[in-house]
């Protein structure tokens, strides 16, 4: 990767991959686009920043070409909880979005990357330890189009040599950006309560083991397979990839460990509760290790200290006494 233009910029992944890319790459060969304009995100002020409506293929060719990318790293979309809220919007935009991005990365020859999700598995998927090959069959919108999506990246490398690339990301857990409509969400939600109130009421339920990683491991993981041999890539579209796999009760503990009066209640909610059901409780990232090194830092203990020393910050919240090693 030379010159990258980012869709969804201001997204969860995007509002950090697009700082750690002007970091590694310079900040002049990093166009960020997002449909909306944030004023005062280092993201828009800080580096090249477009108006980009994924719908509009027209506009991401002539930025592609105004600005002589060789990449494309297409992140605009919504979360599983409001994707099924509007089902038919969401199939529109982000089937007609990718194919938009597809087609100018066909078009300009550029090298393409898109994320999929552990909701591109199914019920009837195995349940523990999930296969990077296996039945996909998702129940929801999102894991449908996540489907749709990585058959149809591996559609144009096969057809017309576009050189796609994508990981199945679990749960992601970041503090940038605030927690929007994701059935993972209530593991970023509990460390801003925590410290907030110090007690929180989960809307998925005891037991439900979901795979989860911090978002620095996700950078990491974009950038690693990005820059990956592509003679060693027998997968492209998508790898699984996870860090860690754990309930509500886990990530309540490993937050007492910090906050020990830190205190934690259900109140499930029934849709989130069923996504949440139909995807693994954990999944196998074998083939990402061996095809492209994928090795992830964090663990759970180690992101508690970390998103709760740093969202102190954010928060503006005392950390006199969070109890850090
Ligand atoms: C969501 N955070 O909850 C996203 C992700 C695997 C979960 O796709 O919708």
């Amino acid at each position: 990767m030379k010159r990258i233009l980012i869709t969804g910029s201001l997204g969860q992944i995007g509002s950090e991959l697009t700082i750690r890319l002007r970091k590694d790459y310079g900040v002049d060969n990093v166009i960020a686009t997002d449909i909306r304009h944030l004023e005062g995100s280092p993201v828009v002020e800080e580096g090249h920043f477009e108006i980009l409506d994924v719908m509009d293929r027209e506009k991401m060719s002539e930025i592609a070409k105004r600005y002589e990318v060789d990449t494309i790293i297409h992140l605009a979309a919504l979360l599983s909880a409001v994707a099924e809220a509007k089902p038919q919007l969401w199939w529109d935009l982000n089937m007609s979005g990718l194919v938009n991005a597809l087609e100018v990365a066909r078009e300009l020859n550029l090298k393409f990357f898109t994320p999929s999700s552990i909701a591109a598995f199914g019920p009837n998927s195995p349940k523990d330890y999930t296969p990077q090959d296996t039945i996909q069959r998702p129940t929801t919108m999102y894991g449908v189009t996540k489907v749709a999506g990585e058959l149809l990246c591996d559609y144009y490398h096969t057809k017309f040599g576009v050189d796609t690339r994508g990981v199945r990301f679990p749960g992601l857990i970041s503090y940038e950006t605030e927690p929007g409509g994701g059935t993972t969400d209530y593991a970023v939600d509990i460390y801003y309560e925590a410290l907030k109130n110090k007690k929180y009421t989960s809307f998925i339920a005891e037991g439900t083991y979901m795979d989860m990683m911090y978002m620095p491991d996700a950078i990491d993981a974009v950038i690693k397979l990005m820059e990956a041999d592509p003679s060693k890539l027998k997968h492209r579209n998508a790898f699984n990839i996870t860090a860690m796999s754990f309930g509500p009760e886990q990530i309540a503990a490993s937050i007492k460990k910090v906050i020990p009066e830190f205190t934690m209640d259900y109140e499930v909610d029934p849709i989130r509760q069923g996504i949440a059901n139909s995807w693994p409780n954990s999944i196998d990232c074998t083939d990402a290790k061996e095809e492209w090194g994928f090795e992830p830092r964090y663990d759970l203990d180690r992101m508690t200290e970390d998103m709760l020393e740093k969202l102190s910050v954010k928060l503006n919240i005392d950390d006199n006494d969070l109890v850090l090693n």
